[in-house]
């Protein structure tokens, strides 16, 4: 049989298999479904309703300061709308204990909540909630590279409330990105003054935060963060913050690990680029992918051009 004719009898018994379900049972919402939206402040359709979920690849977890978090991503929709956000709400946190980074998990019966501008899915013991691993040690989807001027950062007016002038970046929300060329420029921003402004060549500027990264420092930031620092590249998860009544609506890009933080040839983030960063790189070469220790420029790889950036700083920092 021909791979055309296999897809062909495959689609034929999914469709067969999806005529026998039972009046009432659906099928599971994609990740997609539930965050596609064309509401103007970005909000899913399918608010406060309870669902079932083809889910997706765990990209993060984060223990969180109330109800930890995983973080999806379905590779089928690369390019947006392919993103959310769990949280577990059981006292026993099974499924946060249970699913590890790389498991594709599925859902059902979790709620659709809108939660201060950002689509969740609550995992509760309440709605009989249940979730199923359907895969183990997925690849995870790279990080997908945006211009700063495709998140951009939000305009203050009046003094004291910063706005989004649309929420054309909604569809990017719960999307592992990428920046790249970006300086801090300013700090103390945003709801928790925890957020750091990011600026490209172009003057175009974006929001970053660092609360849910795993070397963050007491005042909220990483370590690297400061003004005037320049970033080969910068990833994370990207979210929304709405609080309209305090005057706050915003975008950021949240960084969850030092390896999303792109210090142009300071591999370990020690400060310094010099001979244990190259052994870094070398030692990875040619990763392709995504996740790449060796990746100074951040596009998911390492290879001549990360050389050349790490060559290019080399005893930068050093002693
Ligand atoms: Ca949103
Ligand atoms: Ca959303
Ligand atoms: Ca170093
Ligand atoms: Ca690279």
């Amino acid at each position: 049989m021909s791979i055309t004719s296999k897809a062909v009898a495959g689609a034929v018994l999914i469709a067969f298999l999806a005529a026998l379900a039972p009046d009432g049972a659906a099928q599971p919402l994609t990740i997609y479904e539930i965050q596609f939206t064309e509401n103007e402040d970005g909000s899913s359709d399918y608010d406060a309703e309870v669902v079932d979920c083809a889910g997706g690849i765990c990209t993060g977890k984060w223990g969180g300061f109330g109800l930890p978090r995983l973080m999806l991503q379905d590779p089928n929709y690369p390019d947006g709308w392919g993103g959310i956000q769990v949280k577990d709400w059981t006292p026993e946190r099974d499924l946060y204990d249970n699913v590890a980074v790389g498991d594709w998990v599925a859902f059902t019966n979790v709620e659709v909540y809108e939660k201060v501008g950002t689509t969740f899915l609550y995992f509760q013991e309440d709605l009989v909630s249940g979730y199923t691993i359907v895969s183990q040690g997925n690849p995870l989807p790279p990080y997908l590279t945006v211009a700063v001027s495709d998140i951009p950062a939000p305009l203050e007016g009046p003094p004291g409330e910063w706005y989004v002038e649309n929420h054309d970046a909604e569809l990017y929300e719960s999307i592992r990105l990428v920046v790249r060329d970006v300086t801090v420029t300013e700090m103390d921003l945003g709801k928790a003054a925890d957020n750091y402004n990011l600026q490209d060549a172009e003057g175009a500027n974006c929001w970053a935060a660092d609360y849910m990264n795993e070397d963050v420092g007491e005042d909220g930031y990483h370590p690297s963060v400061q003004v005037g620092q320049y970033f080969c590249a910068l990833s994370g998860v990207f979210e929304q913050y709405t609080n309209l009544s305090n005057g706050w609506d915003y975008y950021q890009l949240v960084t969850l690990t030092s390896a999303d933080l792109f210090i142009c040839g300071d591999l370990n983030h020690d400060g310094c680029v010099d001979h244990a960063d190259l052994g870094i790189l070398l030692a990875d070469w040619g990763c392709t992918g995504g996740d790449c220790p060796g990746d100074c420029d951040g596009d998911g790889d390492t290879d001549h051009g990360d050389l050349g950036i790490l060559l290019g700083h080399w005893g930068e920092g050093c002693p």
